[in-house]
């Protein structure tokens, strides 16, 4: 399986292109468009959102809305009035302006962020969503939520299952999953706009019946930790990821960290977040990401011009105040997409059939020697 992307967020469209699914598989549309809208409609979003659809155009790869085998390729149509290329002069600090433009020798500095800004995440929302049905029809269970932002952390509830939680972050306007903080957010949401600020904050990524053996121990790039973590650091914005207890990890003594094995393979704990040695071990995977506040920032930060290397203030159109609960909902798609090409590197097959099949036999296999 394979996935690439296209596209300037102020050009004609962005696009996607989905390789390797196997064949029979059949995509809900309907439930995709409806996670793009989710996308857009978190609290503390630019007005641009208003401006856009973001409805997908399938061109390839589905026949009937299955797969057959071809690629799939769609795109989605820019509708903000603004041309891509703003002519900028004065590189943003935090986004790809300075580095990119130099690198690249551009004279306008917009493009680099054009290329890799926030909007390109609703690409992979549509190749992210394709990933998270194939692998709900093996029991797989993926969830996105937001678990802070700025300094308020919202509660867990850890009693309900992730089902509901998903309810409860796909009506919650800061992808909360529960009601807990909502207000308190809201409202330093609604005090950073008014200081002309951005805020960032910290997104939980929940991986549910995850079968054992997903990812690989033989290389360093093998390893499921591994390529989440390189897809995870790829969304805009994300600046550290840990899984499991991640940071805490180093205060914590050995003989209290690890998680003990008992019958059946069975564990008590989950401090490893699902991921021993680069492979899953059957446990939920459990991720949490950093993300930075949004780097256009109304009141201006220091920077440069660099046509005349005067030092001034970054100019400002609009931006999102805070973009943590659609970033939620990108690193879904971004683990989605991992695990799924891992889950087809150990079970798939050309037909979606044929992978049912290979999935339950190794499963049974596995099953056999832990619960016999
Ligand atoms: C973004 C800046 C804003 C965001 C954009 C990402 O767009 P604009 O420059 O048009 O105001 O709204 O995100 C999207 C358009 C989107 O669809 O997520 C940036 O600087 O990266």
């Amino acid at each position: 399986m394979y996935f690439v992307t296209a596209g300037e967020s102020h050009g004609d469209s962005i696009t996607g292109i989905l390789e390797g699914l196997p064949s029979n598989f059949e995509i809900d549309i309907d439930s995709i468009i409806n996670t793009l809208k989710l996308r857009k409609s978190g609290y503390g979003r630019s007005k641009r959102m208003k401006i856009e659809d973001d409805i997908p155009i399938f061109t390839s790869g589905l026949i009937n809305g299955k797969t057959y085998g071809g690629s799939i390729a769609f795109y989605i149509k820019n509708k903000a009035p603004e041309k891509c290329g703003k002519n900028l002069k004065i590189p943003r600090p935090g986004h790809s302006d300075l580095a990119g433009s130099l690198k690249y020798g551009l004279e306008d500095l917009s493009f680099p962020a054009e290329c890799r800004g926030g909007r390109k995440t609703a690409v992979f929302i549509v190749l992210g969503e394709i990933a998270r049905q194939f692998l709900s029809k093996f029991g797989i269970n993926v969830l996105g939520y937001t678990f802070s932002i700025g300094k308020i952390y919202s509660f867990e509830n850890e009693e309900i299952d992730l089902e509901r939680k998903r309810i409860y972050a796909e009506n919650s306007p800061l992808r909360l999953i529960s009601k807990s903080k909502e207000q308190e957010i809201k409202e330093l949401i609604d005090k950073t706009e008014q200081d002309g600020d951005t805020l960032g904050g910290k997104i939980k990524i929940i991986v549910e019946n995850v079968p054992i053996g997903l990812g690989d121990f033989s290389q360093w790039n093998k390893g499921l930790d591994s390529r989440l973590a390189c897809a995870l650091i790829s969304v805009p914005g994300i600046k550290a990821i840990s899984f499991g207890k991640g940071f805490e990890a180093s205060e914590i003594l050995g003989s209290e960290f690890q998680d003990r094995i008992y019958k059946n393979a069975k564990r008590k704990t989950n401090n490893a977040g699902g991921i021993e040695g680069g492979i899953s071990n059957g446990e939920n995977i459990e991720i949490t990401v950093s993300m930075k506040p949004i780097p256009t920032v109304k009141q201006g930060l220091d920077s440069i011009n660099l046509d005349e290397n005067d030092e001034t203030r970054t100019e400002y159109i609009r931006s999102d105040i805070c973009a943590v609960p659609a970033c939620a909902i990108a690193c879904e798609s971004m683990t989605s997409l991992i695990i799924l090409e891992a889950f087809l590197e150990r079970f798939g097959c050309n037909t979606f059939e044929g992978t049912l099949e290979n999935f339950k036999t190794i499963q049974k296999r596995i099953l056999k020697r832990i619960r016999e």
